[in-house]
């Protein structure tokens, strides 16, 4: 008999075998850190202690869920017994970017072995080490041959092979949004795969009047340095009520300038160089942007010293709706400062993007924390708080940020289909 569906003892098994990957992680999580910090610039002491145990705790957080899948019983409307049940969609096609090469893996590889799929996973060319050390784990771990595979190579190539493979059932996306739509063109004219995209973004934060400036200057400076800004939430449009504007820029600045970037294997040094030499330029070409369209430089503007990706913070003030530096995604440690006067004003402003990925509320007002955070086009809001990222928390995009959400039980049901059974009741017609 041939049987696919992935049954219970199946499920403890594999149950069994991604807790003791996830332990293999924690075991190696030195080596990874450095292979982390290598690859991507990031810092060795945040790999260490934040990136790789989550990863691990990614895997046992759907480790838990591989044996608790299931359909219901229907309440047919006619004399039938009726249920589903949750298959796995078969072979899943990953695609991941640079910027968080192993939170992205396991965000990707996590949910949807334990929803029972074989996976295809395709690093960033610029940063393929960590998944291979993992897929090395993985099969230490017991994941048999042939069930997670890891293909470095270039978009062009090794990218679009998965997102136009015949044999492919699903592809899961992340990256930019012009490599999303062709993604989606890929499955769309091979074998209508669906799929998931994850893309750019240019949240905003919104600062209200009541804030406690320090604290809110602390969280807006984080918002959009953290990871040197290459985070696809990165909070890079701030919107701070006029009331507090100008001490809160005052703050803001200050605590820039004292930010330290610099190795990223010193344990001083709060932000390491860009990724590669195309983000560096990249980021350079927009901020004389921002300086040739009139908007002010606060602090930062070029490179750090003469050797190596470092870009100083960057901050511009007067920056007008329509600029490119509020518009685009820049991808690195640049923030544009705006001001508002009403809550109105404000929401409207936010939402004056194509994007949709993320969203910050500083204010100690619930009135004004719900009313805005429900007239907010984002996946994802955080009040009083940013980048709170949890396994069971999910996030993804409205609007051009894409569609289809990582983390939580809303990822694992990403890789499912749902399957209906039909059978005649005893006295039934038919
Ligand atoms: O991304 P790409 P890039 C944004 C960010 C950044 C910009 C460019 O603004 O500056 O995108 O970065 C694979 N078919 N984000 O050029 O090219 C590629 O090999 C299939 C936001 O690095 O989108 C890599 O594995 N796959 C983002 C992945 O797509 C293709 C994170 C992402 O690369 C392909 C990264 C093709 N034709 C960049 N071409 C986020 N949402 O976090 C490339 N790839």
């Amino acid at each position: 008999m041939l049987l696919i569906m992935v049954h219970g003892p199946a499920c403890q098994a594999l149950a069994k075998i991604l807790m003791k990957w996830a332990e293999l992680i924690d075991e190696n999580v030195e080596e990874l850190a450095a292979l982390e910090a290598l690859d991507a610039g990031k810092l060795y002491n945040w790999c260490k202690t934040v990136d790789i145990p989550l990863v691990a705790n990614t895997i046992r957080y759907y480790a838990g869920a591989a044996d608790k899948i299931h359909g219901e019983v229907l309440k047919a409307s006619m004399e039938f017994h009726a249920y589903t049940l949750m298959e796995p969609i078969g072979v899943v096609g990953h695609i991941i970017p640079w910027n968080f090469p192993s939170t992205m893996f396991a965000a990707k590889s996590a949910p949807s072995l334990a929803a029972g799929c074989t996976m295809v996973l395709k690093p960033a060319d610029q940063t393929p080490l960590t998944a291979l050390f993992y897929a090395h784990l993985a099969k230490q771990a017991g994941i048999p041959d042939g069930v997670l595979n890891v293909v470095p190579g270039f978009g062009a190539t090794a990218g679009s092979a998965i997102s136009s493979h015949m044999d492919v059932d699903k592809v899961s996306f992340t990256g930019s949004t012009d490599v999303g739509r062709e993604v989606m063109v890929a499955a769309a004219r091979s074998n209508l795969k669906p799929v998931s995209l994850e893309l750019g973004g240019k949240s905003p934060i919104l600062i209200f009047d009541d804030a406690d400036i320090d604290k809110a200057a602390e969280l807006a400076l984080f918002g959009f340095l953290f990871n040197k800004g290459e985070i696809c939430v990165a909070g890079t449009r701030v919107f701070v009520q006029e009331g507090i504007y100008d001490e809160f820029e005052k703050k803001l600045v200050e605590k820039a300038k004292a930010w330290v970037v610099g190795d990223p294997f010193d344990p001083k040094s709060q932000h390491g160089p860009q990724a590669n030499k195309k983000q560096f330029e990249k980021i350079l070409s927009y901020i004389e942007h921002g300086k040739r369209e009139g908007a002010t430089l606060l602090t930062g503007g070029k490179r750090v010293g003469d050797k190596g990706y470092y870009i100083e913070p960057t901050i511009f003030s007067n920056v007008k709706e329509d600029m490119l530096i509020a518009k685009d995604e820049i991808f690195g440690p640049v923030l544009s400062l705006m001001k508002f006067k009403t809550i109105e004003e404000g929401i409207k402003n936010a939402n004056n993007t194509k994007y949709g990925l993320a969203a910050g509320i500083v204010t100690k007002d619930i009135d004004i924390a719900n009313t805005v955070s429900r007239s907010i086009r984002a996946g994802i809001v955080w009040i009083n708080c940013y980048f709170a990222f949890m396994d069971d928390v999910p996030y993804g995009g409205y609007k051009m940020s894409g569609f289809g959400r990582d983390c939580g039980l809303d990822a694992l049901h990403k890789y499912l289909q749902v399957k209906s059974v039909v059978t005649p009741l005893y006295n039934s017609p038919w």
